[in-house]
């Protein structure tokens, strides 16, 4: 008898070879007999796919039946990075696929590294958005993620001469195997037009009359939890040029000129927005905005009308994330569809979506907030507009009641803001009709609170809540140091803090075997030797392993301080010229590394990476100085670079200054793999404090509530002469390009100082000093470094998610049986 588990496929390395060489020849094309890593890349990751997809359709299956509460995240921006690695090791068919590749004569790592990055976002947020999906499948939550699928994702950074150079990435030249076209699942997207009354019933309704639309067309990646058989959905708009267009380009009479028109539709998914500092409106990206948000509610609509005719019933069985205020138009768009579609009357309407939606900021910039001027949203959407008034009118009436006539206060809640560009304010929107505004840490909520959301937190405290970042330890442990946790779960006994991450503080009990003390130094030392290996075929510079190899990777904002950390290693260098040279023998040898991408029009940024180049060049070329410093700048930063570099690396640089960092997530990566923080008590700096202690961290810098009244004696603060003396160099052209770097210095002079590098350069050095220190005392480091990932449990996104659910979504677990 055929049995229903029998339809499954196999797993056993004969199986698993034959589908690899059948995806070769009849999906790639290739023949069986000859094909090269890339190929192999190709056929194996089809025949993954296909194993992703048989989980796929038995979770939906499954949720269909049961019909959970389901959570919807919406999210402009995912990053993904590879999924070859990934998908196997939560199938848990890693080392069988390796097998069965060897039996190919291919080899599972190189086969892997063909694989490009998804890139569909910026940093943080987007990479977080990852991680949380991981862990919503892994818990097997009944959630699917929704994003837009641009053709060009994040930028490549080419360095040339030292300067930034962007490189568009076209990253779908060569496929992608993970994606699946749902030619069917489309949805028209309408904009433009004009809105109009129609009276219906006795009653006069609002009719939006759109002037373009434009065809949706959903991409599904399946993501797959660990440990369980459960893989829910990232479903990703592209946009294509709609049928309904049709008539119309033939009654034109230029046909080639109407086909042209019809092929603009498609850019409106082209390209992600490389800015990620403050919002300019653009229509384009409202555009994109829309789109996403459109299709994304026509395909939930569409699954809630399956099985349910009622919409007072929507609240208990959808919730809306937000991620950002990025699809806050999604307020309207609900409104919208429930009010002119569905004839719910206002207040009934309100009460629902008020009901459905949740917002996470991630920032504590006021000037990145989302403000779309209402020209361009009464052009693009305007009926969106029209009820965004109405939500502010109502609520404007229902803030005079509440606190009377206080105009400015009024003024400042506005949805609406007034002023030489009236604008919409995308945050107030949100704070307005969720329920629930999550910060992404407790520092974060306190400055919300206290700072950039004050007057609303005032109104509605109780909105007000945070929940912690944490970063996927499948990802940043299993996948990206395979050696690391081995080790953990051999010292643990068990492979269960793979997906209970309380475990890991089992390593307590161990910190002090000297054992463990040597496994552990040989993992690292194996990781730095992998990361020393691609920094000499990047760069030919040769790097010891005996130095400490010092990381600061991230995006590149004057507020994370990568300047503090270069003028830093100018210091080091000067001081070692200056020493006797018996006395350089007791210099700590450091490799420092730092990398990552600035926007494409932010010049300071840009200034950065050059200033960081041309120190390197000094340094690294003189020979007083050998291995005792070196700088390496790693170009194009993304998600697989941090895979290789973060568990080589011995200590960690988060040096934001205190108030600007909303969380962090880079230092969750590095805490996990045993690497110490040297950082500023930003973000969630502060909560790792609380778990690992700050004895077993290197913590400098002004506090949070200290920045303000520091910056308001202005250029009264005088910096330290350590300070003056590194940026006179640099300002006198001791590196050459004087001129260049003339705007980079003027930001550090007295008065200037916005980010207090000058203030908190002294403390900087003393950090570094005792991370120097203590790596002379290896024991003493290995036993931090132990600790660090023993009270890495907390920063695990399966944390967050589990306290989104509780208290932000109300969603339960909903396991798929095998
Ligand atoms: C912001 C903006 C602002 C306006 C226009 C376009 C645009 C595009 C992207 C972004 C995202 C920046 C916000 C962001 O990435 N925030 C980071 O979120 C992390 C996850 O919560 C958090 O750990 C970082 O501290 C925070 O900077």
């Amino acid at each position: 008898m055929f049995g229903f588990m029998d339809a499954f496929l196999k797993n056993d390395s004969f199986s698993l070879q034959k589908d690899i060489l059948d995806h070769v020849e009849y999906t790639v094309a290739r023949s069986r007999f000859i094909f090269d890593d890339f190929e192999a890349y190709q056929g194996l990751s089809y025949s993954v796919r296909d194993r992703l997809i048989e989980r796929w359709h038995d979770t939906h299956r499954y949720f269909k039946k049961k019909d959970p509460k389901r959570l919807y995240f919406l999210s402009l921006e995912f990053l993904m990075g590879r999924s070859l690695s990934n998908s196997v090791i939560n199938l848990g068919i890693r080392d069988q696929y390796a097998d069965a590749l060897n039996q190919l004569g291919f080899e599972f790592e190189v086969v892997a590294e063909q694989e490009g990055d998804a890139a569909l976002g910026n940093g943080g947020l987007a990479r977080l958005c990852a991680c949380q999906m991981d862990s919503l499948a892994t818990l097997d939550y009944p959630a699917w993620g929704y994003g837009l699928r641009y053709q060009y994702g994040l930028f490549r950074q080419i360095i040339l001469d030292g300067f930034q150079l962007e490189e568009p990435d076209y990253w779908l030249n060569f496929g992608n195997p993970w994606e699946i076209e749902r030619v069917h699942v489309s949805y028209p997207v309408k904009f433009y037009g004009t809105v109009e009354e129609e009276g219906i019933q006795g009653q006069t309704i609002k009719v939006w009359i759109p002037g373009e639309t434009v065809e949706a067309v959903a991409y599904d990646n399946p993501i797959p939890g660990y440990g369980t058989r459960n893989a829910i959905n990232l479903r990703l708009w592209a946009a294509k040029p709609s049928d309904q267009y049709d008539m119309e380009s033939y009654n034109t009479g230029d046909y080639i000129n109407a086909i042209m028109d019809r092929q603009k539709a498609e850019t409106i998914s082209n390209v992600l927005y490389p800015d990620d500092r403050s919002y300019q409106g653009k229509e384009l990206r409202l555009k994109q905005h829309y789109f996403f948000v459109s299709a994304s509610l026509q395909d939930i609509i569409r699954r809630f009308r399956d099985d349910h005719n009622n919409f007072d019933e929507f609240p208990e069985k959808v919730a809306l994330q937000i991620n950002d205020t990025h699809p806050s138009l999604a307020i309207a768009e609900v409104m919208r569809v429930l009010v002119d579609e569905e004839h719910l009357d206002w207040s009934r309407a309100w009460d629902i979506t008020s009901r459905v939606f949740s917002f996470t900021t991630h920032t504590v910039h006021v000037e990145a907030l989302e403000k779309i001027p209402v020209d361009l949203l009464g052009n693009l959407l305007p009926r969106h507009l029209q009820i965004i008034y109405e939500i502010n009118y109502k609520f404007m009436e229902e803030l005079k009641s509440m606190i009377g006539q206080d105009y400015d206060r009024l003024s400042r809640m506005s949805i609406v803001e007034e002023g030489a560009v009236k604008s919409i304010r995308m945050a107030n929107l949100s704070i307005v009709c969720c329920q629930i505004v999550n910060g992404v840490s407790k520092v974060h909520l306190d400055l919300l609170k206290e700072r950039v959301f004050k007057d609303f937190y005032e109104l509605w405290p109780q909105k007000f809540q945070y929940k912690t970042n944490g970063v996927t330890q499948r990802r940043w442990v299993v996948v990206s140091n395979p050696n690391l946790s081995s080790l953990i779960s051999k010292w643990l006994g068990t492979e269960s803090w793979i997906r209970n991450v309380d475990l890991l503080a089992g390593l307590r009990q161990h910190v002090s075997d000297p054992d463990l003390q040597r496994e552990w130094k040989m993992v690292k030392k194996v990781n730095k030797a992998r990361l020393a290996e691609y920094i000499e075929t990047l760069s030919g510079i040769k790097v010891s392993l005996d130095a400490m190899f010092d990381v600061q990777i991230k995006r590149i904002h004057e507020y994370k301080r990568q300047l503090l950390n270069i003028l830093g290693i100018i210091h080091r260098y000067d001081c070692i010229k200056n020493m006797e040279t018996s006395d350089r023998r007791k210099v700590v040898p450091r490799v420092c590394i730092i990398g990552g991408k600035a926007a494409p029009g932010y010049d300071i940024a840009k200034k950065i990476i050059k200033l960081c180049h041309v120190v390197a060049e000094k340094i690294n070329n003189d020979a007083d100085i050998g291995d005792l410093l070196k700088l390496v700048f790693i170009p194009d930063y993304n998600v697989s670079v941090a895979e290789l570099v973060i568990p080589g690396s011995d200590l960690s640089q988060h040096l934001s200054t205190a108030g600007h960092e909303a969380s962090g997530t880079g230092s969750m990566k590095f805490l996990m793999n045993g690497c110490l923080l040297l950082a500023t008590a930003d973000g969630a700096i502060v909560e790792i404090m609380e778990e690992v202690g700050a004895d077993n961290m290197f913590l400098f810098g002004a506090k949070v509530n200290e920045v303000p009244a520091l910056r308001e004696k202005g250029a009264s603060l005088k910096a330290p002469l350590q300070f003056l003396r590194v940026v006179r160099m640099v300002r006198d052209g001791y590196f050459g390009f004087k001129d260049y770097f003339k705007s980079l210095c003027d930001t550090l002079e007295d008065g200037k100082d916005f980010y207090l590098l000058g203030y908190d350069f002294a403390s900087y050095l003393e950090a570094q000093a005792a991370a120097d220190r203590t790596f002379v005392d290896p024991e003493k480091w290995i036993h931090m470094s132990i600790l660090s990932t023993a009270g890495s449990g907390k920063f695990s996104s399966d944390k967050t998610i589990e306290e989104y659910a509780k208290h932000t979504w109300g969603i339960e677990p909903c396991k798929c049986p095998f």
